[in-house]
């Protein structure tokens, strides 16, 4: 199917909820508002009014006009917006218009499993492949694995897991924080009663229908790994988390999992890890408590004697140089992840040791931050404010909350400031943006969880907007979602624009995104000159702009599960 056209209508090209916001964004230098049109598949008009002019967008480099037809409330597919004689592409307006998009971007992590072989009969065809990296020749790992030079004299099994993004790393730092998210897409859900929609046989993964929900089943064959990088009880350093196990030296683009012979190598424990490890695994005790009891209580287990580690071991870390054969996370100040794994624990056992590690944390009167791998606090924060019955003080809990409807208050403002509706400001287009972008979403989530307040799901949603094509590039950035989507995102195994043997990325796989700092040779040699909001090209070399990952598509999963919960306007 040849791509479509770039065309300067830029709508969500998957469509857009019947009770949501419905705004379009319009590339025109016109100094006066453009009359536009609503059709219908069959070319009927159903709305029409006038754009307003938004002028400069500094974010797109581009002259911009908005559209609102919101008051329109019908329903149907293959509508398109017409203004000034050009037409959207098509999209629908359903109520349904996230459900595939839910078990899509959760069904990525199954694809992303290492230590299990990928039946296509769950996957899709063309995505079965055998198992990877459990010492079947000629992988070397992952069942007995030996540390760097001078890190440990013993091997460790730290097979399955999930591969971290188009490499197949696994580092405890970011498996942390996308474990996180899916149990919380699945914690959130419970709350809001919509649990069922993530429950048992909902997902493509081999354990359904064992009673237990499925994204839980997901996450755990992640918590399984994360809690074998625990350095045994009577080793060095006993409790603490290894930072991260990948090849000696970078494999060549494609290498398919199962063909790997590199090398691979325990790196040294971190307090980042560490600290990893007790907030999921405090995360991990609480939400399977009610499906798995000794799975739980192992969860406790390991996040006690990590939280024991951590403080024992405060500033263990990992450097910045150590990216040979895989990514550094490095992170030089982890106070933000000993406040969420306070958070955690408290949230869990409520013991007051916990409680004093929270609230005697700078952080814990700080302003909530924007989370990702390397920064932590809001995502403790998000739990005392949702999780029911925290024991802190009551008008400590409200604060908590006014910190997180704060944030989301900013990124409403931000996103009312531009041309397209954007929660990261116009300096904001870093390496995998477009997470940045669905993280402060499933903030103003949660804001409308903890209000009520319909401008925040509104903002929600409008992420979902430009992440599926209201954006400067016309283009969604979910494999399979929209009709000009990714499809060559930096990946060993999907690596179809290298070796027509392998396929694309499967539907519901979601690229990093523009990233205005040109990190990879592609970018360099495509994008020179980009507004930020366009430094982004759909080629399986530019890794800086055009990755997938594990912690970008847990918070799209989270979104999308949110999306598609019936919610009465
Ligand atoms: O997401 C990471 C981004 O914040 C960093 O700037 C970048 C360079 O260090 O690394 C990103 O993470 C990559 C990791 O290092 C290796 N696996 C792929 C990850 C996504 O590109």
């Amino acid at each position: 199917v040849a791509a479509a056209a770039d065309v300067p209508v830029r709508v969500n090209q998957l469509g857009y909820l019947p009770d949501g916001p419905k705004r379009a964004t319009v590339v025109s230098s016109a100094t006066a508002p453009l009359a536009w049109q609503l059709r219908d598949a069959g070319g009927t008009v159903v709305a029409s009014g006038n754009s307003t002019v938004r002028g400069a967008d500094r974010a797109s480099g581009q002259s911009t006009h908005l559209v609102d037809f919101g008051a329109y409330t019908g329903t149907g597919t293959g509508f398109t917006l017409v203004v000034g004689g050009q037409a959207s592409h098509p999209f629908d307006i359903s109520s349904a218009l996230y459900d595939g998009l839910r078990a899509d971007s959760m069904s990525f992590f199954y694809q992303q499993r290492s230590g299990i072989a990928i039946d296509a009969a769950l996957a899709g065809s063309g995505y079965g492949r055998p198992a990877g990296h459990l010492g079947v020749a000629p992988n070397k790992g992952d069942t007995g694995v030996p540390c760097q030079a001078g890190v440990c004299d013993y091997r460790q099994d730290v097979r399955g897991g999930w591969y971290d993004a188009g490499d197949q790393g696994k580092y405890v730092v970011n498996g942390g924080i996308a474990v996180w998210q899916v149990v919380n897409s699945f914690e959130r859900a419970r709350r809001a009663g919509g649990e069922a929609a993530l429950g048992d046989s909902t997902l493509r993964v081999p354990e359904r229908g064992n009673g237990v929900p499925d994204v839980l089943d997901e996450a755990r064959w992640e918590l399984d790994f994360l809690l074998r990088m625990q350095v045994p009880a009577g080793r060095p350093m006993e409790g603490m988390a290894f930072h991260k196990v990948h090849d000696a030296q970078w494999t060549a683009l494609p290498t398919r999992p199962e063909l790997d012979d590199q090398q691979r190598e325990l790196h040294k424990p971190s307090t980042a890890a560490t600290l990893n490890l007790a907030a999921t695994a405090a995360q991990c005790a609480r939400v399977y408590a009610p499906y798995d009891a000794a799975f739980a209580s192992r969860c406790l287990d390991a996040a006690r004697r990590a939280w024991a580690a951590a403080r024992a071991n405060p500033n263990v870390l990992a450097p910045g140089t150590d990216s040979t054969g895989g990514g550094a996370y490095e992170d030089a100040d982890v106070s933000d992840e000993f406040y969420w794994a306070a958070a955690e624990l408290l949230a869990t056992t409520g013991e007051s040791q916990f409680r004093d590690a929270v609230t005697s944390s700078p952080l814990h009167a700080k302003p909530a931050d924007a989370f990702w791998w390397g920064g932590t606090a809001t995502l403790g924060r998000i739990t005392l404010a949702t999780v029911p019955g925290v024991p802190l003080a009551a008008d400590d809990l409200a604060r908590v909350r006014g910190l997180l409807t704060t944030a989301a208050d900013g990124y409403l403002s931000t996103m009312a400031g531009q041309g397209y509706a954007v929660p990261i400001p116009a300096d904001g287009y870093v390496w995998g943006s477009n997470s940045q972008v669905a993280n402060n979403a499933v903030v103003l989530a949660v804001a409308f969880e903890l209000t009520g307040a319909q401008r925040y799901r509104a903002g929600a949603l409008e992420s979902l907007d430009y992440l599926l094509g209201r954006n400067a590039l016309d283009r969604s950035y979910v494999t399979g979602y929209g009709e000009r989507a990714s499809e060559n995102q930096h990946h060993r195994f999907w690596a179809h624009q290298n070796d027509a043997s392998l396929p694309h990325p499967p539907a519901g796989s979601f690229a990093g995104g523009p990233n205005a700092g040109l990190e990879d040779p592609v970018a360099k040699a495509q994008l020179a000159g980009c507004a930020p909001a366009a430094c982004y090209v759909d080629d399986i070399g530019s890794y800086s702009t055009n990755e997938v990952a594990i912690n970008w598509n847990a918070p799209l999963a989270w979104l999308a599960a949110f999306a598609a919960e019936r919610k009465a306007a």
